[in-house]
């Protein structure tokens, strides 16, 4: 089914990463912005809600998941006037991780429309792969559309950059689809962005986005695929016909389209919807154990501060 981005469109960013795209996002939808972040610096501006973690300033993701639940009666006021929230969540932060499942849930319970960003750590940050994973499966669960950005898919087929040329790519990308979102279709489904980098030549681009995409899931596991060219009318004709001849014969013909856009700069962005497994489903060591034999608690790991003489376990 066609997601519709019905107005009014709230576009809410959560964590430091998340916050900074959000900003995108809005400009390009001509939507409101909400920040929340538990970092300060983050939400110096109007629109944010900052979740207070006390006097505690290294919080683990459940505290501050916690805390934010202590607020969620002001972040449900806040939303509560749109029709659709654009979710923009950095997973591979803590304030991303802990956030993303509270504030998706919120949604859910007021029946937005929700499409959700969220961006998939390193391989090499360890310590951030549960929290990514499990936060991930909820926003997955409560949102109509997910659109999956991996950082660890860009290292895996470009390992000479360094971070911030990864974010470049992974950043631009999400700012291109923006553009896009008004104009092209997006189906309500678990959907992967992947992409390049800038590169003169449009054919190596499109098979590096594959092989990012290759990265996450595997090819069977890929129900269509959607690959957006910006600066179409820069680009010959002819280079445009063997991109798209490239992508039917990758996937099926039928399931794969090309979408013109025009832009400054040139640039191949694909998303490919998904259905079936991911990497990140083993991200959590339970994630394996099918859906319909899983019990887990309705509300994610979260960690109150309640002043009681016992000692935590976390
Ligand atoms: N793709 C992308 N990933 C980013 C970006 N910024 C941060 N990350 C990822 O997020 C990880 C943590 O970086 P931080 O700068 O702490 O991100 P943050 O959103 O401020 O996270 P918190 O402060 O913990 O909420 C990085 O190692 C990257 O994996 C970005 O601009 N683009
Ligand atoms: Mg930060």
């Amino acid at each position: 089914m066609t997601f519709e981005v019905k107005e009014p469109v709230l576009v809410v960013g959560l964590g430091g990463a998340g916050i900074k795209l959000a900003s995108e996002m809005k400009e390009a939808l001509g939507a409101d912005s909400l920040k929340i972040s538990q970092d300060k610096k983050d939400v110096s501006e109007d629109n944010s809600i900052h979740i207070s973690t006390k006097s505690i300033i290294n919080p683990s993701v459940q505290l501050i998941r916690g805390c934010a639940m202590e607020q969620s009666e002001n972040i449900a006021k806040q939303l509560s006037p749109y029709e659709t929230v654009v979710i923009m969540a950095n997973l591979a932060g803590k304030s991303g991780a802990a956030l993303a499942p509270v504030v998706s849930s919120i949604c859910k319970e007021q029946n937005k429309n929700v499409l959700s960003f969220a961006i998939m750590p390193f391989k090499f940050e360890k310590d951030r792969i549960f929290q990514s994973g499990i936060s991930l499966k909820r926003l997955r669960i409560n949102s109509d559309s997910t659109i999956i950005i991996d950082n660890d898919a860009v290292l895996d087929s470009n390992p000479d950059l360094n971070a911030e040329r990864c974010y470049d790519i992974t950043n631009n990308a999400i700012k291109c689809l923006a553009t896009s979102i008004k104009s092209s279709e997006l189906t309500d489904d678990t959907n992967i962005l992947s992409s390049s980098r800038d590169t003169e030549n449009m054919e190596e681009s499109v098979k590096d986005s594959i092989r990012m995409l290759y990265e996450d899931a595997p090819p069977n596991s890929i129900k269509r695929s959607m690959l957006y060219v910006y600066g179409a009318s820069k680009i010959p004709v002819g280079v445009i016909n063997s991109i798209s001849n490239i992508l039917g014969g990758i996937f099926d013909e039928n399931n794969s389209e090309v979408d013109m856009s025009s832009s400054n700069n040139t640039n191949v962005v694909l998303l490919s919807a998904i259905a079936g497994e991911t990497r990140f489903e083993k991200y959590d060591p339970l994630g394996m154990i099918p859906e319909e034999k899983t019990l887990d608690w309705d509300e994610p790991e979260t960690s109150f501060d309640c002043d009681l003489d016992l000692q935590q376990i976390e």
